[in-house]
């Protein structure tokens, strides 16, 4: 086991939030610079059986609207997304959809070596920063952070980063409201 896969090992939990899946997607990143090539489907499949049976369906994997098994989300019981922060300029998923009313926590991991913002709101105050726009920063290499909205209106809504530049670069995603 490599220095890589130590933190990687370290980042699957983060706040007793399991990120259910990151292993996939970041082995899948990692792979073909080799540093994770020692990981096999199997051993990464059993790491993540075994964190979905203890946590069952409250990690962030809470299915959208449409999906088999939508709950909306409410105040005292958001859908928590787990959005995926870097590595580079970009944001997954970049779009979002909820339904109108629900709560959700966005739990933003960031992934690369930047440190980067989240900010949720209406799109137009999104798009230009505006003071008092809900949103964390200062989110590190491998750290997690959480913010919750509730999306009452009718949209449109997005998210985006506002550390310097990275909105520029493409760091922004869209919000869909659904009835
Ligand atoms: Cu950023």
């Amino acid at each position: 086991m490599n220095g890589r896969l130590g933190l990687l090992g370290g980042g699957l939990m983060l706040g007793g939030v399991l990120l259910i899946g990151a292993g996939t997607l970041v082995g899948g990143e990692l792979g073909p610079a080799g540093t994770m090539g020692n990981i096999t489907a199997g051993m990464m499949a059993g790491a993540r059986g075994g964190m979905m049976g203890a946590y069952g369906n409250a990690g962030p994997t809470a299915p959208g609207p449409g999906a088999s098994g939508f709950v909306a989300g409410t105040v005292t019981a958001p859908r928590v997304i787990r959005v995926l922060a870097g590595p580079g300029y970009t944001f997954r998923p970049s779009t979002i959809t909820v339904a109108r009313g629900e709560t959700v926590t966005f739990e933003v991991i960031s992934m690369g070596g930047l440190v980067h913002e989240f900010m949720v709101g209406p799109a137009d105050a999104v798009a230009s920063d505006t003071p008092g726009t809900p949103e964390v920063a200062d989110i590190g290499m491998m750290q997690a952070k959480s913010l919750t909205y509730t999306f009452d209106g009718p949209g449109p809504y997005a998210f985006a980063c506002h550390a310097p530049r990275h909105y520029e670069a493409g760091m922004r995603g869209t919000i869909v409201v659904v009835s």
